[in-house]
């Protein structure tokens, strides 16, 4: 695993479970943990539960006691060391979003599509996937119980950049993660919308907009106390958009750090021409649905409590009612993952996907600097192979 900090210390909480909820067909072993500095490493690997530490990433993913490589890196980071790994005939598990632009996750999709030839698999964490409520409320879609989607609302609203004396770090550099609340946060939801809906964009309208634009620099390792230097900020702190996708549905996205309130607040709905979805990650283990009756048209939506073993990811886990935390997603595809492995297929969302995202992305970045409405890269039709929802009349544009 290359990465300590946040996402890492979530993944290898998740390795190190990988076997409590579902007897998993492969064993998992936490071999190497790669961190810059000796001092850090040996830290880490102690305190994250892994065998061996080292400083050197490029030994570290040709290392023949290794079989697969989770990237829990800086975005910049990703291409790099994604490619090597599949050269060298590594799984690779790469956090989200793929890359920092189209051109890097093109590269990486064909060194996945290659090494997919030759038995290696590369698989993008986009872990909201795995949430049961919302695996559920794609198995609802898919049943037709909401009938043809007409809209979508996704937003991802958190409140940590608020203040402006919070200092940059690397999610605050355009040359480390690319964009901001787009590339962060809104990715999630690009990811969501079409993997539900099974449809892909079509063309989209932005608008990106960065409010504090200069913070207290980075803390460097050097930094000997006293004010830190100011630093400029060039990635956006929000953004809101407008998607249309191929059969029609109309969705409007917002992504924000700077929501006050709002901490971990991903909520989407999604509006049918039979009825109604509704999500919110901050109570994620609901769902609240409505199917339309005609004779009872005031009624409301109705809470669904998605902790039935029954449901999606939550066999296995506790007694009904006994809920899950936000965590345990990255179980999930870990166990999907392995799963995938175990038999020698392709794991979801693979790179291709993952590129499908990026060409959202990259979109959406166009027409926010351009001020125009933006036909994605036709790869963007990669993100969802599923071109329309079955037993659906497909809307019209
Ligand atoms: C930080 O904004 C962050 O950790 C994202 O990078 C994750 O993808 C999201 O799941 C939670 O917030």
């Amino acid at each position: 695993m290359l990465g300590t900090a946040f996402m890492g210390r979530v993944h290898a909480r998740a390795w190190r479970e990988a076997n409590h909820v579902t007897r998993l067909p492969l064993e998992v072993v936490c071999e190497l943990i790669v961190s810059r500095s000796t001092n850090h490493g040996s830290e880490a690997a102690r305190q994250l539960g892994f065998r061996r530490f080292s400083e050197d990433w490029k030994a570290a993913v040709a290392d023949p006691g290794i079989d697969l490589v989770d990237i829990c890196l800086p975005g910049d980071l990703h291409a790099e060391v994604a490619i090597a790994a599949l050269e060298h005939g590594k799984h690779v598990l790469c956090e989200k979003p793929l890359a920092n632009s189209l051109d890097e996750a093109a590269a990486m999709e064909r060194a996945a599509t290659t090494a997919a030839a030759r038995g290696a698999f590369a698989m993008v964490g986009f872990n909201y996937r795995r949430v049961p409520a919302l695996a559920l409320a794609r198995r609802l879609i898919r049943e037709g119980r909401v009938g043809a989607i007409r809209q979508i609302r996704a937003t991802y609203l958190q409140d940590w950049l608020v203040d402006a004396a919070v200092p940059v770090t690397w999610r605050l550099q355009a040359k480390r993660a690319g964009t901001g609340a787009l590339g962060d946060l809104g990715s999630h939801l690009i990811d969501l919308v079409c993997w539900l809906s099974g449809q892909s964009v079509a063309r989209v309208s932005s608008s990106a907009k960065t409010y504090v634009r200069q913070r207290p620099g980075a803390r460097s390792l050097g930094h000997r106390g006293g004010p830190l230097p100011i630093e400029a900020v060039d990635v956006d702190d929000a953004v809101v958009a407008i998607l249309v996708l191929q059969s029609g549905t109309l969705v409007t996205v917002e992504a924000s750090r700077v929501a006050p309130g709002h901490k971990n607040d991903l909520s989407l709905e999604v509006t049918g021409d039979n009825g109604a979805l509704r999500f919110n990650l901050e109570r994620l283990n609901e769902l609240e649905m409505l199917e339309f009756d005609p004779a009872r048209a005031g009624t409301g939506f109705t809470r669904l409590l998605v902790t039935e073993p029954s449901d999606p990811y939550v066999h296995g886990w506790w007694p009904p009612g006994h809920v899950l935390g936000w965590e345990h997603a990255f179980n999930h595809e870990i166990a999907d993952l392995v799963a995938a492995l175990a038999e020698n297929r392709q794991p979801e969302p693979s790179f291709s996907s993952g590129l499908g995202t990026q060409a959202v992305l990259a979109a959406l970045d166009t027409s926010s600097q351009e001020m125009r409405w933006v036909a994605p890269d036709p790869r963007a039709s990669l993100l969802d192979p599923v071109a329309s929802l079955p037993n659906h009349p497909t809307q019209q544009q």
